[in-house]
């Protein structure tokens, strides 16, 4: 695509805002940016664009479409956006930043989205290509947008890309060699306006693959039931709990792949290192994908086996008079609350609350009658999610995660697991999920 002299509109000046223009102004584009907030100038990723020639500044109104040509909003910009939805009413193309990207990628693109789970895969493929010897390339919601890297040199062998719900809503040629829909279950629908529409969006990760590429399903998952039978690629499933005809399951003590071939190949659990059934199916799609990609069963295992997981999630935060603490910070879905849940096997005190996404936490309440010795709800939502899991379950509210914490520690007894799995997003008390599990480990150390 020819961008010389079009006017591009770019909707929020955050890491994909600034990384877009920076790739649209070297293309020609005259670059129109605009943002809710005052665009910083000292802001360190902005300074090297700022005081370029083809960079405007424009309004934050529907005033700024004057003469686009095309809108690329950031992921955080909702769809109801008033600048989009004028957008779309007249007719200017709307285009995500990961539709841009993809239409200068060269490489085959692994992508993996799932409402819980995409970090860690990302993560552990990145280390499972490297150790087979591949070069990658490991971006997207991750941290680093893919339009970063459709601006190199594009040395890689493959580019691993998280993938969220929010880069998928202005998404239509994006087309992965292996894609991966780890789970759907509810989630920001502040952001989509439903459920049916989250999963709609999430299932767009297939939508454009061919005959010669591979699509990866969960068998468990009842959000993904129908979904194979409109997929073009090879369908590969995989299963925590009963065999696959096509695909890998869990069988005792090993995972057993049943490849497109008809041949049978076997990875020892003891391999995982991290906690939980739930990192068991992280680690069977990452399997499939990375033989996909031409690993060897040896490196996939050895990468596995050296992976000790990443920090917020059920991370191990240390030890008081025979309570033991864990963060999980990045739990900010009831679907993450549960497969939290579900890898104790005893009772848990279990903190929940912050800023609420419209969570169903109504569905929590028949788990936390067996599993929760106590519940400490703190922040914003501490009211909400009361009036949703109600009676049978023992309850506290707080006000702030610090209360949460001392109250829990006070209920506590020696052999407890205290758990932050919040459920909600940090936002009422924190910048991010990562601010939030620090904070918690720092007061479990001080108590
Ligand atoms: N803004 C507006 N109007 C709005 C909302 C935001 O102008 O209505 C502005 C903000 O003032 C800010 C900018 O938009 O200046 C931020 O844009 P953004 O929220 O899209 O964030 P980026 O910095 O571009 O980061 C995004 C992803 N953020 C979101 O999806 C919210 C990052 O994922 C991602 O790492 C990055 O692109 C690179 O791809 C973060 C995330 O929280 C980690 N993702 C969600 C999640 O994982 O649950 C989906
Ligand atoms: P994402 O990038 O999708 O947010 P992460 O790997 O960062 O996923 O994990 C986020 C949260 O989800 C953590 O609480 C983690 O323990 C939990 N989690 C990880 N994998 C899964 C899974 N397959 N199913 C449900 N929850 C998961």
């Amino acid at each position: 695509m020819d961008f010389k002299g079009k006017k591009i509109i770019i909707i929020g000046m955050g890491k994909t805002g600034i990384a877009t223009a920076g790739f649209l102004g070297a293309r020609g584009a005259r670059v129109m940016v605009t943002d809710e907030k005052p665009i910083h100038l000292w802001d360190g990723l902005y300074e090297h664009i700022a005081n370029e020639k083809w960079l405007e500044n424009g309004v934050y109104n529907a005033g700024i479409l004057s003469g686009a040509d095309m809108v690329v909003p950031s992921p955080g910009i909702p769809p109801y956006n008033e600048i989009i939805a004028a957008a779309v009413l007249k007719k200017i193309p709307v285009v995500s930043e990961i539709e841009l990207a993809c239409w200068f990628l060269k490489k085959p693109v692994i992508a993996v989205t799932g409402t819980n789970g995409k970090t860690t895969t990302v993560s552990l493929l990145g280390e499972i290509l490297t150790r087979a010897g591949k070069r990658v390339f490991v971006g997207g919601n991750i941290g680093n947008p893919l339009i970063e890297y459709a601006g190199t040199l594009q040395e890689e062998d493959f580019v691993v890309a998280e993938i969220s719900s929010f880069q998928m809503q202005w998404m239509d040629k994006f087309r992965p060699f292996v894609s991966i829909l780890l789970n759907v279950t509810c989630d920001h629908i502040n952001y989509h306006g439903s459920f049916d529409e989250y999963r709609r969006i999430k299932a767009r990760i297939f939508a454009n693959q061919r005959k010669s590429d591979f699509a990866i399903l969960n068998a468990e998952d009842p959000a993904q039931e129908s979904m194979s039978s409109g997929i073009q690629a090879m369908v590969a499933l995989f299963s925590s709990v009963k065999e696959i005809q096509q695909g890998i399951y869990l069988k005792d003590d090993a995972l057993v792949f049943k490849t497109f071939d008809g041949s049978q190949e076997k990875y020892p659990l003891s391999m995982i290192k991290i906690p939980g059934l739930h990192n068991v199916e992280n680690v069977m799609a990452a399997v499939m994908a990375a033989r996909f990609c031409g690993c060897s069963r040896d490196s996939i295992i050895a990468a596995i086996t050296d992976f000790r997981g990443l920090p917020h999630r059920i991370e191990y935060a240390g030890e008081k008079n025979g309570v033991r603490f864990y963060d999980d910070s990045k739990g900010t879905n009831v679907g993450s609350v549960v497969r939290a849940l579900d890898t104790f096997p005893g009772p848990v005190i279990l903190l929940l609350g912050g800023r609420d996404k419209d969570g169903d936490f109504d569905t929590l309440q028949l788990l936390l009658t067996k599993k929760a010795k106590k519940v400490i709800l703190f922040g914003e939502a501490r009211d909400r999610i009361e009036s949703m899991i109600g009676k049978g379950v023992p309850l506290e509210k707080r006000q702030t995660l610090r209360e949460a914490i001392e109250s829990a520690y006070e209920n506590a007894t020696a052999g407890d697991v205290i758990l932050l799995s919040p459920g909600c997003a940090s936002f009422d008390e924190f910048q991010n999920y990562k601010e939030r599990g620090n904070y918690f480990k720092e007061v479990v150390r001080n108590l």
